[in-house]
């Protein structure tokens, strides 16, 4: 390979654009070029677009129309706890993805991808995201059940045109029963949502049991079938009996007991029962044990490992399912930008394999490949009736 050449895009100066080849050892300065411009967020109602995306990344205009998009949902209206930070996550977050740059790649589409030193595992090479900003919250609109769907109604529907998955990041995790909702969903298909959480959030509160929340919104979700069902991964702790809830189509594997290869079997297993042809990722950063992220309001100690987590969530990703989108929530804002606690690192990590994983579920659904072996009927269930068309439901 030659090493001696532009390989990514650094930073623009005047008119000129710097380059650096692949091992940043050499600069290079390149002629202005339409291809070369970034390709600015889209205009979306309700939506303000960020001041600085996530990882200082803009993928360019040469790359294509990027396929995973990030968007933030800064809401907290679904929370029990009073003065909850949740809604700051993704100002949090975003501030510290600046630490993390990506590069826009020269040489083939995608980025420069970000090394995770601890398993020598590079993420987000291949991938063409956009920071979309954050839905702006229309408190005046006292009419609006949230007051986020505005915003987040032209993010779905702008997502669907190009075919684009859709990451949110919250505020509280009630916002997962917003986005499922509003998510669109052919007659006859059957989703399941799969969920990182310490947390069942199956609302055991016999007052306020009508409205969706963060403590009870998967029981709503099942109860009014947005989802046909819910794998849940990583809870714990002490509940009394009226606490505890059944659905038949609720599937748990305790912090205690999780494994990837568990998490893989619970899904085909649920694939195969309900007939499951999309699924949607939901993380709570409160899954992860109090030691390593103790930003969030309900933690629960006794935790798995950050490593088990991450696997999981990387099988879970690796399921022959389509991910239609995912989320992460529940962790805390920071008031000053320059005091981010350290463990807001691990929230980003976890963050990059999720964003990592999907892309490449993706991928995998587009490409001819998955055509090939799905009309050879390789794949068992629904998977393989499905290589049309997902992404359109
Ligand atoms: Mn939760």
């Amino acid at each position: 390979m030659n090493y001696s050449e532009p390989a990514y895009l650094v930073r623009r100066i005047g008119d000129t654009w710097i380059a650096a080849d692949k091992t940043f050892s050499q600069f290079y300065e390149l002629e202005p070029e339409h291809k070369l411009e970034p390709r600015i967020s889209p205009d979306l109602p309700g939506v303000e677009p960020p001041e600085v995306p996530f990882f200082l990344y803009e993928p360019r205009i040469g790359d294509g129309v990027p396929k995973l998009c990030i968007m933030g949902i800064p809401y907290s209206g679904g929370t029990s706890l009073v003065h909850s930070s949740v809604s700051g996550l993704v100002h949090t977050l975003r501030t510290e993805s600046y630490k993390k740059v990506l590069y826009p790649s020269l040489q083939q589409s995608g980025n420069s991808g970000l090394y995770d030193i601890g398993n020598g595992t590079r993420l987000l090479e291949d991938v063409i995201m956009q920071d979309w900003g954050s839905c702006l919250m229309d408190g005046a609109d006292a009419s609006a059940e949230v007051p986020y769907t505005r915003g987040l109604d032209s993010a779905l529907e702008h997502a669907r045109e190009h075919q684009a998955l859709l990451c949110c990041l919250g505020g509280d995790h009630s916002i997962t029963h917003g986005v499922l909702q509003r998510m669109p969903k052919a007659a006859g298909s059957h989703r399941v949502l799969v969920q990182f959480d310490a947390h069942h959030d199956c609302g055991i509160d016999a007052i306020h049991q009508e409205h969706p929340s963060h403590s009870n919104f998967v029981r709503h979700l099942l109860e009014d079938g947005t989802v046909d069902a819910v794998v849940q991964i990583g809870l714990r702790g002490l509940r009394s009996a009226d606490q505890m809830y059944r659905h038949p189509g609720l599937v748990q594997i305790s912090a205690e007991q999780m494994t990837p290869e568990k998490v893989k079997e619970a899904l085909l297993e649920v694939q195969q029962r309900y007939d499951i042809d999309s699924a949607y990722l939901t993380f709570d950063l409160d899954c992860l044990d109090p030691g390593s992220f103790p930003y969030v309001d309900f933690p629960i100690g006794g935790g798995p490992t950050w490593q088990n987590i991450r696997n999981c969530v990387v099988a879970a990703l690796e399921v022959p399912i389509p991910y239609l989108g995912m989320d992460m929530v529940e962790g805390h804002g920071v008031e000053r930008d320059g005091h981010i606690p350290g463990q807001y690192e691990l929230a980003l990590r976890m963050l990059a394999y999720m964003l990592d994983g999907i892309d490449r579920n993706r991928r995998w659904f587009d490409s001819p490949v998955y055509g090939d072996i799905s009309h050879a009927g390789i794949l068992t269930g629904t998977a393989a009736s499905m290589n049309t068309g997902t992404k359109e439901t």
